[in-house]
């Protein structure tokens, strides 16, 4: 048992809307009762948790007065410095409000699109406060149902003016902080701009500041997408652009489950730990799900741990899989036909391709051993190698 015990340079996080979820879903209302947030922190410093991480209302009320917001944030930087904890993301509310409902940056109203940026800015002053090094955007309402009421590519020019906004906003503050673009394909909106990872990273690329932006892919958005978010982040990872992640789980073709980690899909789970794990990811391990409405707060803490285990369970199954003899020598009967020499073009090399007689019929009758590795990987996970 102890040998799943976190150590606080696992970097495991958790926001407060996880722990602090009260269990309300479209069709009931909420079964658990309200915790204030130093209350949420000590939970985390009991379950082992590096960090911290909130929306600007989980913490502060939307409608509360200057000092007020200076009373809470006092009282909290108390709470997670008294659990030596940290807060390592902070993120902004643009999804919650009635003022929110037709989009926020995409708002066909320039008002609520400067009241957006202004709340933003507000939460990026007080994730530097707190010492935050990312700031995620999810934007929850930046979408429609109606598309005959928003051209998709005003949309996202006004999603990009906000965001050069913002970044130009952290360039003038000398804030060092970074963004990272959570992407998701609906849910609460019929339709979300963006809706993958792949959609954001692309997008990235068309601001004013690519290099301060990055990508917070999420376990349950991609695979709602039908996609593998073993690959997405892998893309993101490759392109440097992994800046955060949002770890947790959820069935192909639900509605946003946000499961507990590694509850569901196990080989997907397996399969990403061993990504950040092999690739040395020095980021949060941030786990954005929460607990069945059919919990206590008992069942929040269990839930809890059960996300931070299954990681260091899955992470010990990493080291076994690279050290695993049959395994091993499969990939490097695979890797002794890789190749190491880049392809580079050349006139030469296009031409010694030409002239070059390849045995197509025969590389066509080779045969790949992947039934057996992916058993012996399926062995792994299932303890009994
Ligand atoms: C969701 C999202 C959110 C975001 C959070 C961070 O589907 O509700 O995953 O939990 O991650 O708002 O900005
Ligand atoms: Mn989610
Ligand atoms: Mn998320």
């Amino acid at each position: 048992m102890s040998r799943f015990v976190p150590k606080p340079e696992d970097h495991f996080t958790f926001g407060l809307w996880t722990v602090g979820n009260r269990g309300r879903d479209p069709f009931g209302h909420e079964v658990r009762p309200a915790v204030p947030p130093v209350r949420l922190v000590q939970l985390l410093s009991e379950v082992g948790a590096y960090g911290v991480n909130f929306h600007d209302n989980d913490l502060i009320p939307i409608d509360a007065t200057p000092q007020e917001r200076d009373a809470i944030v006092a009282e909290f930087k108390q709470a997670v410095n008294d659990c030596n904890m940290r807060v390592p993301m902070v993120t902004v509310n643009l999804f919650s409000d009635p003022v929110f409902r037709d989009g926020a940056f995409t708002s066909n109203v320039r008002s609520i699109r400067e009241y957006a940026l202004r709340k933003t800015i507000e939460s990026i002053d007080l994730a530097a406060e707190l010492g935050a090094e990312i700031f995620v955007l999810w934007g929850g309402r930046e979408g429609t149902e109606v598309d005959a009421s928003k051209d998709p590519r005003d949309a996202l020019k006004r999603y990009r003016e906000c965001i050069d906004f913002l970044c130009e906003y952290v360039i003038d503050h000398q804030y060092p902080l970074k963004f990272a673009l959570e992407a998701k394909p609906n849910e609460p909106r019929g339709d979300l701009y963006l809706p993958t990872t792949g959609s954001m990273l692309a997008f990235i690329e068309t601001l004013a500041h690519p290099d301060m932006v990055g990508v917070n892919p999420e376990f349950a958005h991609e695979t709602m997408a039908g996609l593998n978010m073993y690959h997405q982040v892998a893309q993101a990872l490759e392109a440097g652009k992994l800046f955060h992640i949002d770890l947790n789980d959820q069935k192909i073709g639900r509605f946003d489950q946000d499961l507990r980690f590694g509850s569901e899909s196990l080989k997907g789970a397996f399969f990403l730990v061993k990504l950040l794990e092999d690739a040395g990811w020095q980021g949060m391990r941030h786990f954005d799900a929460h607990a069945y409405r059919t919990e206590d707060e008992e069942g929040v803490k269990a839930f809890a741990e059960g996300c931070i285990r299954n990681y260091l369970i899955l992470r010990e199954k990493v080291h076994q899989f690279n050290e695993d003899p049959e395994i091993q020598a499969i990939l490097q009967e695979l890797r002794a036909e890789g190749g190491d020499e880049p392809l580079v073009y050349s006139a030469d090399a296009a031409a010694a391709l030409k002239d070059r007689t390849f045995d197509r019929v025969s590389l066509g009758e080779k045969a790949y051993p992947y039934e057996k590795l992916d058993q012996l990987v399926v062995e792994l996970l299932l303890g009994v190698r």
